[in-house]
Order: structure tokens, then C-alpha cells, then sequence
């Protein structure tokens, strides 16, 4: 029998040629799986941050108007939230108390709080003041400095971006336990006009009230983050003094961690003010150390941009990119605690 040779031979290198591709395919993935699966963390899947979402939900506490405590719109912007939390099956808890203003008006305040797998007995601590001030006592015109602001971004920003959060954590809980806390009455601290003897702690009488008596007897976290004026456009959130010098390793992984997702123009690597704000009565009263997120504007006057306790604080000042890159930045964190 005669041998076609030429035959054999295309057949022969067509048989290799497809042999060595589905080799190559198959080696290709033995080395992806066999990268070094001893040195690469497990790594979490952290649900996506929707930033339209927490603007629809800042825009739904501004639409309630100020929210000024002993006013309906602070009552109804309230049960608001209870509502909210509930809906995101969080186990709520609502500490009602009477407390008492620098011009020594009763406020009938309420801190919300929400938890999110309240058995753990890992936590972490979120928190964001939920009520506006009854001031625009930053405003040039004098007339107007006795009204009240809308607080888009000074109150409602944290809130909105902490109740994205709490969506988020209905869908696929944490690993850890979260406990979200809405404090009362930071905003109402003594204005700028006023005539009197000067005041200590008239601001975040909320998170005072909390710091004496927890929602749970002998409460404790890990460590807490607090939210204070984080939708602002052009925000950049500089290293707070106190959250430095009182949790320096907790800055250092939310600073770091945003500049891994890149968001290392809204967070700089770079020391802000000291801010009196929730923060300081969260660590002073229970030693929890909280690490306080908020808009620093070195050329602004205040320091902390021209919106600031004035009437520009409305929605106008609010852009998505900021609650994005503060909403992606903690869920980021509070994901891969274990
Ligand atoms: C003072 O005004 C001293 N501290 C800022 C705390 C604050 C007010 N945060 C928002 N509004
Ligand atoms: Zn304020």
C-alpha cells in the first residue's frame, strides 16, 4: 500500500498545533490558580455603594425643611428615620431626652440607632448627627442669621450615606456588627451672636447624652466613625486633629484605604484642624476610639467651606462624586473587618 506521506504530515502538525494551543489555555490557568494562594487574603466581596441612592437620601431629610429640634419637621424627619432603619431590618432603639441648650431651651432630642447583627460581639460604630441648626449665624446679612438652615451637607450628608449603608447591610451583612447611631442636637451650640457669657459644651449635647448613657449598658466597639459635612462638591477630608492623635491606626486604614480606591484627591495625606464635633464626647465618655470624617477647606474662613452654617447650605452644594468616594471608602473598611 502506497503511504501518502504529504497526508500524514499535515494531519500529524494539525493534531500538534491543536494540542499545544489547548495546552497553552491549560497552563495559563494552573498559573492563575497556583498564584501563591498562601499570600493572598481572602478577599470580601463589599457591595457596591449607590450614590444616587444616598442623595435620594439626603434630598428626603431636606425636603422635610430644617430640622431643628421642638419643631414638626425635626419630628417628622425623625420617625422618618426609625422608619428607615426599621425597613433595612436593623434592630432599632430610640433614646428620647430633655436636654438643655446654651440659652437654656428644653430640646426634646432623640438619638436613633440602628443595629445590624446585634449578637456580634465585634462592632463597630457609625455615627452622623441627624439634626440641622436653628442658625445661618455665618451669613454676611445679619438679618438672615436668625433663621434657620436646610443643613444639606452639615447634618444630612452623613445620614443619607449612613442609611446607603444600612440598604447595603440588609442585602449582605458584614462580618462584624454595626451599630449606626444618628446623634441629636450637635447643631445647636452657641451662635455667633449671641450676647451672653461664653459656654462650654453647647455643641453635640446628642452624642453627650449617649457618652453618659449608652443604648446597651456597658457598651463597647472596636473603634466608631463619624460622618460630618461629607457631600459637599470639591470636599477634601484632611487628617482631623483629635481622631489622629486618639486613633491613629484607624485614620491611617480609612486614609489608606482611600487612596487604594483612588480617591486620594478627596482624601489627602495631610493633617486637617481639631474639630469639636461627636467624636471627642464618643472617645472621652466611653474611651471608644471614633475617627471623625469632615470636610476641611483650608482657604475658606471657617475653615470649613463658604456653605458653612449659612443659607447656601441646600442641595446645590451636594455632589454624588463626594458621597461616592466617603460611601465606597467606608463600606470598603467596615467589609473587611473580621
Ligand atoms: C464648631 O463649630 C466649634 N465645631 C463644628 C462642629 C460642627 C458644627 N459640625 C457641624 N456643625
Ligand atoms: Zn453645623
Amino acid at each position: 500500500m502506497k503511504r501518502n506521506y504529504p497526508l500524514l504530515a499535515a494531519m500529524l502538525m494539525l493534531v500538534i498545533a491543536i494540542g499545544s494551543c489547548s495546552n497553552n489555555r491549560k497552563q495559563a490557568t494552573e498559573a492563575d490558580e497556583n498564584a501563591r494562594p498562601d499570600v493572598v487574603p481572602a478577599s470580601v466581596v463589599v457591595p457596591a455603594f449607590n450614590a444616587d441612592s444616598a442623595y435620594r437620601y439626603v434630598k428626603e431629610q431636606v425636603d422635610f425643611g430644617p430640622r431643628v429640634p421642638n419643631t414638626a419637621a425635626h419630628r417628622a424627619c425623625g420617625d422618618y428615620l426609625i422608619n428607615k432603619l426599621r425597613q433595612f431590618s436593623a434592630q432599632v432603639h430610640v433614646q428620647e431626652a430633655d436636654l438643655v441648650a446654651y440659652d437654656n431651651t428644653i430640646l426634646k432630642a432623640r438619638n436613633i440607632i440602628g443595629s445590624f447583627n446585634p449578637d456580634n460581639r465585634r462592632r463597630i460604630l457609625l455615627c452622623a448627627h441627624w439634626d440641622s441648626r436653628p442658625y445661618a449665624d455665618e451669613e454676611r446679612n445679619k438679618k438672615k442669621q436668625k433663621e434657620p438652615i436646610l443643613g444639606a451637607n452639615d447634618g444630612a450628608s452623613g445620614v443619607g450615606v449612613l442609611l446607603e449603608m444600612a440598604r447595603l447591610m440588609q442585602q449582605q451583612a458584614p462580618t462584624i456588627g454595626v451599630d449606626i447611631i444618628f446623634f441629636d442636637a450637635e447643631d445647636y451650640g452657641i451662635p455667633s451672636f449671641h450676647k451672653g457669657a461664653y459656654k462650654a459644651d453647647t455643641w453635640c449635647l446628642g452624642s453627650q447624652y449617649w457618652g453618659r448613657v449608652p443604648h446597651v449598658q456597658g457598651y463597647n466597639a472596636r473603634y466608631g466613625i463619624l460622618l460630618d459635612m461629607v457631600g459637599g462638591r470639591g470636599a477634601t477630608f484632611y487628617r482631623e486633629g483629635f481622631s489622629q492623635r486618639t486613633a491613629p491606626e484607624q485614620v491611617k486604614k480609612i486614609w489608606d484605604t482611600a487612596q487604594r480606591l483612588g480617591f486620594g484627591s478627596f482624601f489627602p495625606q495631610a493633617d486637617g484642624m481639631e474639630v469639636t464635633d461627636d467624636h471627642i464626647y464618643v472617645y472621652e465618655r466611653t474611651r471608644i476610639p471614633c475617627v471623625d470624617i469632615i470636610n476641611y477647606q483650608p482657604d475658606s474662613d471657617s475653615g470649613f467651606g463658604d456653605f458653612w452654617h449659612t443659607h447656601q447650605d441646600n442641595m446645590d452644594v451636594i455632589d454624588r462624586a463626594t458621597l461616592n468616594a466617603v460611601g465606597r471608602t467606608v463600606m470598603e473598611v467596615v467589609y473587611n473587618e473580621k
